[in-house]
């Protein structure tokens, strides 16, 4: 008689990441309010469904940093030391990144990001755009702790961390990685980060909203990568985007709420859902300065300048480490 054998319906066993994805999807389901870290929407095509976000009338984050670093360049770059080593957290497409390497004459450019294929890919691009400037990409999460490229031991460094990916943090993540930034950059370390100001609810509510439709695709296309990689069930029609405002935490969370009564099944297990239950998949907190200033003198960084655009949507935070 031969043994049932369950077959794996998705990547082998072994692979660590996969492994990961389903824990935290099990546990998540199973908590009470249910939970899926937002770090999981970004499949190939969660990753173009940001990029087509951050291109809509209602999300004002992204041209609106991009233009506080525009109108800014030359202030920033008065900022950023001589001959200093700039290190971009979550490099991505590299695109602000530029605005700075085309004010600010550094010695070094080290773009971290845990997405190695896309990584060298963007990096070579930069290396053939500036082949004056040295590009030593860094294969890394950029929230766990990793070596920095012995080539730049010893220059002064300058953190990058734009996008406001800050809010995505839990308010002591955010702390954690601040420190750990700081630890990393070394002594004198300065760092410049973009972060979303705290603003009238309807304007935030509406960016993570959009009429046509797509922050809601990209929300829901979390359940069709969780049902195409853990073997999962959710039927996407039977869930809907929800993006709400909270004031008391001032964040915006963004959830899929059941339309109705409904059992899923992810890897073999059941999951449970009331009428209009939801599963919370993502915080974008909003900080005004003086919250921004606490949290970073909480981890050991004082703000030097602090540069806005006219309506003050948006922050681009300068820090020097105390
Ligand atoms: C990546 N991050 C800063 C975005 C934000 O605004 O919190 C993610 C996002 N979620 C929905 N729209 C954009």
């Amino acid at each position: 008689m031969t043994a049932h054998v369950r077959l794996p319906r998705t990547l082998p066993v072994d692979d660590t990441a996969h492994r990961a994805f389903l824990a935290d999807v099990v546990a998540g389901l199973s908590a009470d309010p249910k939970t899926i870290p937002p770090k999981y929407f970004y499949d190939e095509r969660g990753s173009q469904l940001f990029e087509a976000i951050t291109r809509t009338p209602e999300y004002y984050p992204t041209r609106t940093e991009t233009s506080i670093l525009t109108a800014r360049a030359a202030e920033i770059a008065a900022f950023i030391p001589q001959d200093a080593v700039l290190v971009e957290f979550g490099a991505g497409a590299l695109t602000k990144v530029r605005i700075l390497l085309d004010a600010a004459p550094v010695r070094a450019f080290v773009p971290v990001d845990i997405s190695e294929a896309f990584l060298r890919g963007q990096a070579a691009r930069l290396s053939r755009e500036m082949p004056g400037l040295q590009v030593l990409p860094v294969v890394a999460d950029f929230t766990a702790s990793f070596p920095l490229p012995a080539e730049v031991a010893t220059a002064p460094k300058v953190g990058f961390f734009p996008g406001s990916t800050i809010g995505n943090f839990e308010p002591h993540e955010a702390t954690a990685f601040l420190r750990h930034a700081g630890a990393l950059l070394g002594p004198g370390a300065r760092l410049i980060l973009g972060v979303d100001l705290v603003k009238d609810s309807d304007v935030l509510v509406a960016a993570y909203n959009d009429a046509a439709g797509v922050t809601a695709e990209f929300n829901l296309n979390l359940l069709r990568r969780i049902n195409r990689e853990l073997g999962a069930n959710f039927d996407l029609s039977a869930f809907w985007h929800r993006a709400v405002y909270n004031r008391e935490q001032h964040r915006i969370e963004m959830h899929l709420a059941s339309k109705a009564r409904q059992r899923v099944r992810v890897d073999g297990r059941c999951f449970d859902f009331r009428r209009g239950e939801t599963i919370h998949t993502e915080n974008s907190y909003k900080y005004t300065p003086d919250l921004f200033r606490t949290l970073a003198s909480g981890a050991g960084w004082r703000v030097a300048t602090t540069w806005t655009d006219p309506q003050k949507w948006f922050a681009v935070h300068a820090l020097v480490r105390d």
